[in-house]
């Protein structure tokens, strides 16, 4: 009886928390110099409420790795005290988060419909893949692939001229709910992919030769969520049995070295692996459609924020992958057109050694199902926004991005036989 007050107690604390928003949250930058300050953040991680933006985990920290993490406004002084005792580098990345998140809805688009330099809600997205297929039929077409946990179809885009037996390029966006400049990407995809399709020569032979398969939003209900509820959360809505905690991580759900490293067993934890291997309606939607559709894939692509990084498997093995050499050289290239535009700079290589080992991610689960070209983008910025970039990025996000993935796209199509 007590236990269910308390329950009930704690739950209603946490909305409440919610409401009040991040007024007065913070978030650190610390770059733990040996195993003894890595110990030192994990017993914030146990001892206060600590977010983890960059890695997602407090398991995921080791020595000499850049660790963001967002701090409850109350803990925020004791941690700041904690960090100078025990003379653990830090600094400030964000004063007041409440300040960082009313920045981001900075864009000077002044529309209350869909915009491309606006973050869109899911219902706004939503209507939008129905307009867009209705607009172009000659070049897209809207596909259910499933339905997320709480009952939300899930829209894919297919997009190219119709004609036999041709290959194909998935992308992905919104696998993690509160890296909102994913989806925002997806959508400038393919905008741009229609409006230059017929006048730039390399996306009409793109379209013409190859078909793009696009999921704006993997993770829905997630997404959702960090629009009504919470805007830091991270994971699936998915209850657990047997416990209290909701949501497991969709990147750490894949049949792939699934939750040996960099994954949590506890339901709790924001990088929670699940109960088993696709235990995600999403995620097995995901890797149903791919499955299907296997022989026709030649690459997957899937956009994750923040870092600035251009990563392909592995990340659930310190193994490289057979053609690794190959997979570098197109990413060192992609990485330079990404560039061009506003020198963002970009840093890439295998999962494992570039950002950290974790198992289960979709990238190595594509790539272990024979597709050769496989890479997660981790869009911008480097951590001075972090999750909450400004809405005035999305462009020049976007704009650079589509370089990149413009070029991984045509290397494939030139080396499709
Ligand atoms: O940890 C992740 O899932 C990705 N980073 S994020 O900050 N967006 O969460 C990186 C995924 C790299 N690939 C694999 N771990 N397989
Ligand atoms: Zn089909
Ligand atoms: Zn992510």
């Amino acid at each position: 009886m007590w236990a269910l007050l308390v329950l009930i107690g704690a739950a209603a604390v946490s909305a409440d928390l919610q409401d009040l928003a991040f007024d007065g949250q913070k978030v650190f930058r610390v770059i733990p110099q040996n195993d003894e300050q890595v110990e030192i953040i994990n017993s914030l991680a146990s001892n206060m409420q600590v977010d983890f933006w960059q890695p997602d985990s407090v398991t995921l920290v080791s020595p000499q790795m850049q660790v963001d993490f967002r701090v409850e406004a109350d803990k925020s002084f004791e941690v700041e005290d904690l960090l100078k005792e025990s003379g653990v580098e830090y600094r400030v990345l964000i004063d007041n988060l409440q300040a960082a998140l009313d920045a981001q809805f900075d864009s000077k688009a002044r529309t209350t419909g869909h915009s491309y330099e606006k973050y869109n809600n899911w219902e706004t997205i939503a209507a939008w893949t129905a307009d867009i297929a209705a607009q172009n039929p000659a070049l897209v077409s809207r596909i259910v692939i499933g339905e997320t946990y709480e009952g939300r179809p899930m829209y894919l885009l297919k997009m190219g001229k119709r004609g036999p037996n041709k290959k194909a390029i998935f992308m992905d966006c919104g696998f993690h709910a509160r890296e909102w400049i994913s989806p925002a990407f997806c959508q400038w995809f393919v905008k741009e992919a229609l409006e230059t399709y017929g006048k730039d020569t390399v996306m009409t032979t793109l379209l013409n030769s190859l078909d793009f398969y696009v999921l704006p939003v993997v993770n829905i209900d997630g997404y959702i969520y960090t629009w009504t509820k919470d805007r830091m959360w991270r994971k699936t809505r998915s209850k657990n049995a047997g416990s209290r905690c909701i949501g497991t991580d969709p990147n750490r759900n894949f049949n792939a070295g699934w939750c040996t490293v960099g994954a949590s067993k506890n339901s709790c934890d924001s990088t929670y692996c699940g109960s088993a291997p696709e235990s995600e309606k999403e995620t097995k939607a995901l890797a149903d459609f791919i499955r299907e559709h296997r022989p026709t894939i030649k690459a997957y692509l899937t956009i994750h924020s923040y870092s600035q990084m251009l990563l392909f498997p592995y990340s659930y093995t310190y193994k490289l992958p057979s053609n690794y050499e190959e997979l570098n050289s197109i990413a060192d290239a992609a990485s330079k057109q990404l560039a061009s535009l506003y020198s963002t700079e970009y840093t890439y290589g295998p999962g494992a050694t570039t950002i950290y080992p974790a198992a289960g991610g979709s990238d190595d689960w594509a790539y272990d199902q024979g597709i050769k070209y496989c890479f997660t983008f981790e869009l911008r910025d480097t951590g001075r926004y972090g999750f909450v970039l400004p809405e005035s990025q999305i462009k020049p996000t976007c704009e650079e991005t589509l370089l990149a993935v413009k070029y991984i796209a045509n290397y494939v199509l030139e080396h499709l036989y």
